[in-house]
């Protein structure tokens, strides 16, 4: 049966990657490396260190120190947390409010398994914080999605096992990181990108909480 839902964050409940991308722009900037048309879809979902990384691969700069990374990685948070600051109910994606209201009236649990370390700021600025029991602190992990600790963690938030949950993700490794922790996913995006996860949507607006409980109990 099930008890629980499990939310990523950035591409689920809200688009924050413009901003990442915002951000991470500026740093590439200053680092004299421009971004590629695929930069969005090569950073989503990815930590912060890995998406530095990628973009210092994009610049064929991979010669930085750990403290010199450590400083690019404070610059572009920097920037990025002044943009969201920016944030309000109305960046909520299409049909989340209605999910969130639909799972709290059929009293499901609910938890974050973001990778993003701002994410308890950006629930407070969409001003949905207190609908989740649980957000996992990314800070606390040994491995990044897609390995399934992330979504083992949250759903121990819960007190709840695998077989009681279901997942939502937009990113590939995300979907990788739930199936690996044996749990029911939700893909929101395209159905052969996303064809690990047991159920997907092209849009948020396509969520609706009787199509996922239908799909979870056959
Ligand atoms: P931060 P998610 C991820 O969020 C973003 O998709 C990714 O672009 C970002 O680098 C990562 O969080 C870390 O975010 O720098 O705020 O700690 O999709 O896992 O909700
Ligand atoms: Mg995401």
């Amino acid at each position: 049966m099930l008890k629980g839902l499990l939310f990523d964050l950035d591409g689920v409940l809200t688009d924050s990657a413009k901003y990442h991308l915002q951000a991470w722009g500026e740093l590439a900037k200053k680092l004299n490396i421009t971004l590629p048309e695929s930069a969005n879809d090569e950073l989503r979902g990815r930590s912060r260190l890995d998406s530095l990384n990628v973009i210092l691969k994009f610049g064929n700069q991979q010669y930085y120190s750990e403290q010199q990374k450590k400083e690019f990685m404070d610059t572009k948070n920097r920037i990025y947390l002044h943009l969201i600051r920016a944030m309000t109910p109305q960046d909520i994606l299409p049909g989340i409010t209605d999910l969130l209201a639909d799972a709290q009236g059929a009293g499901l649990r609910m938890a974050i398994a973001s990778a993003s370390r701002n994410a308890p700021i950006i629930l407070n600025q969409l001003g949905i914080a207190d609908l989740f029991a649980g957000v996992v602190d990314p800070a606390t992990l040994i491995h990044g999605k897609p390995d399934p600790e992330i979504y083992e963690r949250a759903q121990q938030l819960l007190h709840l096992r695998a077989t009681e949950v279901t997942a939502f993700e937009d990113a590939v490794v995300g979907v990788q990181a739930i199936k690996g922790a044996g749990q029911f996913a939700v893909g929101i995006g395209n159905k052969h990108v996303l064809r690990q996860a047991d159920y997907v949507v092209p849009t948020t607006g396509d969520l609706r909480l009787s199509d996922i409980i239908a799909n979870f109990d056959s």
